[in-house]
């Protein structure tokens, strides 16, 4: 049997670290969501209700950002050195870019950190805070240390994604003639899209909110950075998914005990997210005011094109699964679910993950209805959505692949599989309990975002159940969450402490229809980045110029922008304003 460490010394280290800082983000990051649990509901207040942005801030940043981001740089450094069997071009350079993450997120961090205290220290002639939350609207304005921090974080990924890029060229260059492998292509089409979008936030740090809290500009146009931010802010779910739909493709199937049902399918879902993850951005932008509604139909539209890819990867990792459960002497129409290995954390981890996930799409179409969208908004059910997708389908997959992964870069056996089961399932079940009771309180108009959800002199009505009884789900589901991490934790530490041993082979599935069956057309990066990169154009211009005519690049009347011509909501009027300048 040969691990990942036995083939890839170096680099094993280099994942391995990249998934510690991943697990220290979850540790802290994990500890605001009990207590934020505890404060809402006021079962314990440990936090002054002062503090709550502060915590969520934290929170978001470490978990949606650092936590999900760290690990998947580590699988896809994994999934590109191993299918392509080669080794990155220059260790010294990996460990910069790691290095550069590691740097970008300290700084964010210590700016969040800092927040907490009474006196914060001044730097820079400003006091040290980032109280904006993971999507750092303006005006909620941050110390710069915290943008930069970001913006240096950002650009530690996109030099990783070059150095994933370098690695396949020189693979290309030695086989001119072979298709590139399955994880390969999955981790390259993901960093295209990723650059693309990233592009938006960058913007938005670096020309806006960075200048406008370092005092050179006075002030920025709000939803002009929003929209910057929505422009990456769709497409950053899609790369904490996509290492996730990875997984699920190349390793539950041989997990399954069968093979991966399609290989050109799979090529298929990752071409399409290429395509559609950043025109979508405004769906997250249908309350806001300022936004033609026509655009936010054209987004509405994308938005529905976009569940294609998640619809055909449900059918092809479940009929991969029944393949391997029949491979293994299932049979019945569902009588084969029973010959699964459910006593493995990593396979239950990732299943129990996918059938969460199937949930979240329901949550996630009514989101995207522009006009359903207007009962859920800023309301406690995006936070049950998005605990099912980032919090579930994305996690527990990290967490169940962990089992799995840390073996691999370490070469010592999983500690304890039971201790992985438990924590799976404890989980599975948090979620559950959690994810359903936010949704339900969403819909009563339990308020998202705040300490102190209930207003005076009103109470949230519903048919059936009260606040009351949906607030002690929730802390239950949070403490089952609570717990489920420390668990996780505790077998991860155990497994690095432990002696090197029996792991599994380095391998992950096999196809039953492979990538010979697949059009050559679909490995042409190119294509498919300039079309995404036209959809992008069409979906975004007008509306971009939009903002700008009517609330001027820095702010109302600051550019000498704003003026009054017809609104540029038709091609016409976007005419006549070029022109008219
Ligand atoms: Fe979302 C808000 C729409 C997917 C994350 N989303 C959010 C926010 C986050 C987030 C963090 O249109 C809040 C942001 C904030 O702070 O304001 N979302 C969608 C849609 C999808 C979707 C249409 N979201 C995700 C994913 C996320 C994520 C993935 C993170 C990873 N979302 C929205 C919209 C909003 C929004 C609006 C704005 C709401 C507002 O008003 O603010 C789709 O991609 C979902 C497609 C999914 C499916 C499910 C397919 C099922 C599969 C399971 C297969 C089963 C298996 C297991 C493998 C169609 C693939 C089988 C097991 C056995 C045992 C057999
Ligand atoms: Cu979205």
């Amino acid at each position: 049997m040969t691990s990942y460490i036995d083939q890839f010394p170096e680099e094993a280290r280099l994942v391995k670290a990249a998934m510690v800082s991943a697990f220290l983000a979850l540790a802290v990051g994990a500890t605001f969501g009990l207590l934020q649990v505890l404060h809402r509901t006021g079962m314990v207040r440990v936090l002054s209700s002062a503090d709550y942005y502060t915590a969520l801030t934290a929170h978001g940043v470490l978990l949606a950002l650092t936590f999900t981001i760290f690990f998947l740089v580590a699988l896809f450094t994994w999934g590109i050195t191993t299918s392509l069997d080669r080794n990155l071009p220059s260790m010294r350079f990996a460990w910069g870019w790691y290095g550069t993450m590691v740097v970008g997120a300290l700084m964010a961090v210590v700016a969040i950190f800092a927040g907490f205290l009474t006196e914060p220290p001044t730097l820079l002639g400003e006091e040290l805070s980032a109280s904006v939350l993971f999507t750092f609207y303006a005006p909620l304005q941050a110390h710069p240390l915290f943008y930069l921090g970001l913006a240096i974080f950002v650009i530690g990924t996109w030099i990783a994604g070059y150095d994933w890029f370098r690695t396949y060229w020189a693979w290309k260059r030695d086989n001119p003639d072979e298709r590139t492998p399955l994880p390969a292509f999955m981790a390259l089409t993901t960093m295209l899209f990723w650059w693309l979008s990233s592009a938006g936030v960058a913007i938005a740090i670096v020309v806006f909110l960075l200048p406008w809290s370092l005092g050179i500009v006075d002030s920025v146009n709000p939803l002009l950075t929003r929209t910057l931010f929505w422009f990456f802010g769709h497409a950053v779910v899609y790369f904490w998914l996509m290492p996730a739909y990875m997984l699920w493709y190349i390793l539950l199937p041989k997990l399954s005990g069968g093979k991966l049902f399609s290989d050109p399918l799979a090529r298929v879902v990752f071409v399409l997210f290429l395509l559609l993850s950043t025109p979508t951005g405004i769906h997250h932008q249908y309350m806001d005011p300022g936004i033609a509604e026509g655009f936010k139909f054209i987004v509405m539209v994308n938005t529905m094109f976009l569940l294609l890819p998640s619809l055909l990867t449900a059918f092809t990792v479940v009929a991969s699964m029944e393949h391997g459960a029949r491979q293994r002497g299932g049979t019945g129409k569902l009588r084969w679910l029973g010959k699964l290995p459910w006593r493995d954390p990593v396979f239950t981890g990732m299943a129990l993950s996918g059938l969460l996930f199937a949930a979240a799409g329901f949550s996630g179409m009514i989101n995207a209805g522009m006009n359903i969208n207007y009962l859920v908004h800023n309301t406690f059910w995006i936070v049950g959505h998005f605990h099912l997708t980032v919090g579930t389908a994305v996690a527990l997959t990290f967490m169940a692949g962990s089992y799995w992964f840390i073996p691999q870069v370490t070469g010592k056996p999983l500690w304890n599989r039971t201790a992985g089961l438990v924590q799976v399932l404890l989980w599975f079940l948090g979620m559950v309990f959690m994810s359903n009771a936010m949704h339900r309180a969403g819909l009563l108009g339990v308020p998202r975002r705040t300490a102190e959800p209930q207003y005076e002199n009103f109470a949230f009505e519903g048919a059936i159940g009260s606040v009351g009884e949906l607030d002690a789900q929730v802390v239950l589901g949070g403490t089952l969450l609570a717990i489920s991490t420390i668990i996780f934790l505790v077998t991860i530490v155990m497994t690095m402490l432990g002696d090197r041993g029996e792991v599994p082979d380095n391998s992950y599935a096999g196809t039953l229809s492979g990538p010979e069956h697949s059009p050559a057309i679909l490995d042409n990066l190119k294509l498919w980045t300039a079309i995404a990169l036209v959809l992008i154009v069409l979906a975004y211009s007008l509306p971009l110029a939009a903002i700008v005519q009517r609330g001027g690049l820095f702010g109302p009347g600051i550019d000498g922008i704003t003026r009054v011509l017809p609104p540029i909501d038709t091609i016409g009027g976007l005419v006549e304003w070029v022109v008219g300048r």
